[in-house]
C-alpha cells in the first residue's frame, strides 16, 4: 500500500467539496429539476442489466465532478487493480481479497503469491455443481437408502447470510421439491424448530464454516449431528447426512466429516463476500447449477464495469461517492435500502453485514483515529410494507436518510394489478421524497390553521432508483456486486481497511470467557464490572 500522505480532510479535492457544501447545501431538487429538463436522462445509466436513476439526489454537476476528483485525488484506480491484481489489500491479516475470481466466468489467470487461482476456483465449482445435481436428482442417498429432501445450512454471519438472501430471492427458479432452510443462531429454538418437521433419513446438512470452528455453528452443528446419529443409530450415517465447507481440512476431518465432502475456499474470500465461493454450495442445491453460473455471471459483469467504466459514468464509484456527500458532508448517519420485492426480503440484512462489517471502522490505516464519519447504519425493508410504518420519519422527520430504492419491471408472480400497484408505489414514493408538497398546495385543498404545516412536506430527500427487467440470477449477481463495489469505494475514500472484522473476533472471544464462568461448578471470582457480574450471579442462580 502507498500511505496515503495527508489526511483526507487536508487533501484539496476535500476541501472543494466542503467549500461546493457551503455553496448548495440549500439547494431544492425541485429547483434543480426545473432549470434543467434533460437532468434524469443525464444524471442515469446503464450496467450490467441494472438501470440507475440517481438524478434525484441533491447534486448538480459541479458536485459530481467534484466527487470524481476526490475519487481520483485518493487513488481509487490504482485501489481496484491493486484489489483485482490479487494484491494483500487485507493488510491487518495480510491477506489478497479475491472474491472477484470466484466470479471471473473470462478465466483470465489471477495471481496470489505468484500462483493462478483460476484452475482451484473452477475445480470447486464443479465440484459444487456435481455434487448439487446429484442431490437434486435423488442419487445422493442418506444412509438408510432414502433420497435427500431437505438441506439444511448451518453458518452463521458470512457463511449464512449471503446463501440465505440469494435463496429467498431466488426462490422462483428453485426446486420446490427440495426443501432448503438455513440455521444460524446458536439459540437451540433454531436448529428445533427447523428440524421439527423433518425426516433424518431424508435431511442432509451443510456445514459452512470457513474456520469451523465458529461456536455458534459448531453447537448447531453437533446438536443437528446427534439429532442424525441418535436416529439412525450409527455414527458412521455422518458421512452421508453431512457435508462441509471449510478453508480448514483439520477440523472437518475431526468433526467427522470425510474429506471428499468437503468443499474448500480460500483465506482470500472474506466471509460476507463469499456468497459466490463454496460457502454458495446450499444455494447450489436448491436453485440449480445452471442458475447459480447464471448468477455468478451477473456478479462478473459488474466486476467489469466496475474495473473498466470511467468514474463518471461507473454506478458502483457514483453510489458510493453520493454516499460520502450525504455520509460526511450532509451529515446522514443512515441509508435505507428499500426493494420492492418480496423476494428480496433478506437483502437488505445481508447488505447490512457487508456494509457495516466492512466499513465500521475509526482506525484509519496508518492505525489513527479518523477525523470524519465513515461506515453509515444500513437498514431497510420491502415496500411497500415500509411504507405503513417507517417511512413517515423519511418523509417529515428531522433526519435525512438516504434511500435505494430498487424494482423490477416484471413480477415473478403475475396476479391481477398486483404489480402495477406496487411499481406505482415505488415510483411515488421517490417522487414525493423529492419534491415534497408546498403548503401551497395543501391550502388549495381547503386546509386551514396549524393543518397547513402538518400537512406540508418539505421534499429535497435524496433517492437512488435501481430498476431491472426481472428479479433473476444474473440480475441478482450483478445487484450484489454493485453494493459490494460501493463499500470498497468508500473504503478507499475514508482510508480504512474493509476486509477485517476485529469486532466479530472480539465477540467470539468475550462469549467463551463469560460461558466458562456460568458453567463453573463453584460461584467464580467475580471479576467483572458490578453490572456484568450482577448480571452473571442472577443467570447463574436461575438458569435450569
Ligand atoms: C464475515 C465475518 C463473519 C463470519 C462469521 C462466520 O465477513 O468474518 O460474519 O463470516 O463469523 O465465520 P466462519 O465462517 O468462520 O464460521
Amino acid at each position: 500500500m502507498i500511505a496515503r500522505k495527508e489526511k483526507l480532510t487536508d487533501m484539496p479535492a476535500w476541501q472543494a467539496l466542503v467549500e461546493q457544501y457551503g455553496k448548495t447545501k440549500e439547494s431544492h431538487l425541485r429547483d434543480l429539476f426545473e432549470q434543467d429538463p434533460e437532468r434524469s436522462s443525464r444524471m442515469s445509466l446503464e450496467a450490467a442489466g441494472l438501470f440507475l436513476d440517481y438524478s434525484k439526489n441533491r447534486v448538480d454537476d459541479e458536485t459530481l465532478l467534484r466527487l470524481v476528483a476526490l475519487a481520483d485525488a485518493v487513488g481509487l484506480r490504482q485501489a481496484i487493480e491493486d484489489m483485482f491484481s490479487g494484491k494483500p489489500v487485507n493488510e491487518t491479516e495480510g491477506r489478497s481479497v479475491l472474491h472477484v475470481a470466484l466470479r471471473n466466468r473470462s478465466n483470465t489467470p489471477i495471481l496470489v503469491n505468484g500462483e493462478d487461482v483460476m484452475p482451484d476456483v473452477s475445480a470447486v465449482l464443479e465440484k459444487m455443481c456435481g455434487f448439487a445435481e446429484q442431490v437434486r436428482s435423488g442419487e445422493w442417498k442418506g444412509h438408510r437408502g432414502k433420497p435427500i429432501r431437505n438441506v439444511v445450512n448451518i453458518g452463521i454471519g458470512g457463511s449464512d447470510l449471503g446463501p440465505l438472501m440469494a435463496y429467498e430471492a431466488l426462490k422462483p427458479y428453485s426446486d420446490r421439491n427440495l426443501n432448503v432452510r438455513f440455521i444460524s443462531n446458536v439459540d437451540a429454538t433454531h436448529v428445533a424448530e427447523t428440524v421439527r418437521e423433518m425426516d433424518p433419513d431424508e435431511t442432509l446438512f451443510v456445514i459452512a464454516s470457513k474456520t469451523f470452528t465458529t461456536q455458534e455453528t459448531m453447537t448447531n452443528a453437533a446438536t443437528a449431528r446427534k439429532w442424525i446419529v441418535d436416529a439412525m443409530g450409527d455414527e458412521s450415517a455422518v458421512a452421508r447426512h453431512f457435508v462441509a465447507v471449510s478453508t480448514s481440512a483439520n477440523e472437518v476431518r475431526a468433526f467427522g466429516i470425510d474429506e471428499a465432502n468437503m468443499f474448500e475456499f480460500w483465506e482470500w474470500v472474506g466471509g460476507r463476500y463469499s456468497m459466490c465461493s463454496a460457502i454458495g454450495l446450499t444455494l447450489v442445491a436448491g436453485i440449480g447449477p445452471e442458475n447459480f453460473i447464471k448468477m455468478l455471471e451477473g456478479f462478473h459483469a459488474m466486476d467489469r464495469h466496475f474495473a473498466e467504466a470511467p468514474f463518471e459514468a461507473n454506478m458502483p464509484v457514483l453510489m458510493g461517492l453520493l454516499g460520502i456527500w450525504y455520509n460526511n458532508f450532509f451529515d446522514a448517519q443512515t441509508h435505507a435500502v428499500l426493494p420492492y420485492d418480496q423476494y428480496m426480503h433478506r437483502f437488505a440484512a445481508h447488505l447490512q453485514q457487508l456494509d457495516m462489517e466492512s466499513n465500521g471502522k475509526y482506525i484509519d490505516k496508518q492505525g489513527d483515529r479518523v477525523s470524519y464519519h465513515t461506515g453509515p447504519i444500513i437498514w431497510g425493508e420491502p415496500g411497500t410494507n415500509g411504507q405503513h410504518a417507517f417511512y413517515q420519519l423519511i418523509h417529515q422527520g428531522t433526519k435525512m436518510i438516504p434511500a435505494d430504492f430498487i424494482g423490477f419491471c416484471e413480477s415473478q408472480n403475475q396476479l391481477g394489478d398486483h404489480h402495477d400497484k406496487l411499481m406505482a408505489n415505488m415510483i411515488a414514493q421517490t417522487e414525493a421524497l423529492a419534491f415534497g408538497k408546498p403548503a401551497k398546495d395543501v391550502e388549495a385543498e381547503g386546509v386551514t390553521g396549524t393543518l397547513i404545516a402538518h400537512k406540508t412536506f418539505e421534499g429535497n430527500r435524496p433517492t437512488n432508483t435501481i430498476m431491472a427487467d426481472r428479479l433473476n440470477p444474473f440480475t441478482l449477481g450483478a445487484l450484489t456486486a454493485l453494493y459490494e463495489h460501493k463499500v470498497f469505494v468508500q473504503g478507499v475514500i475514508w482510508n480504512i481497511f474493509s476486509f477485517d472484522q476485529w469486532g466479530v473476533q472480539l465477540g467470539k472471544v468475550l462469549a467463551s470467557k463469560i460461558l466458562a464462568e456460568i458453567t463453573a461448578e463453584q460461584e467464580p471470582a467475580m471479576i467483572h464490572d458490578s453490572s456484568t457480574n450482577q448480571l452473571l450471579k442472577r443467570y447463574r442462580a436461575k438458569r435450569k
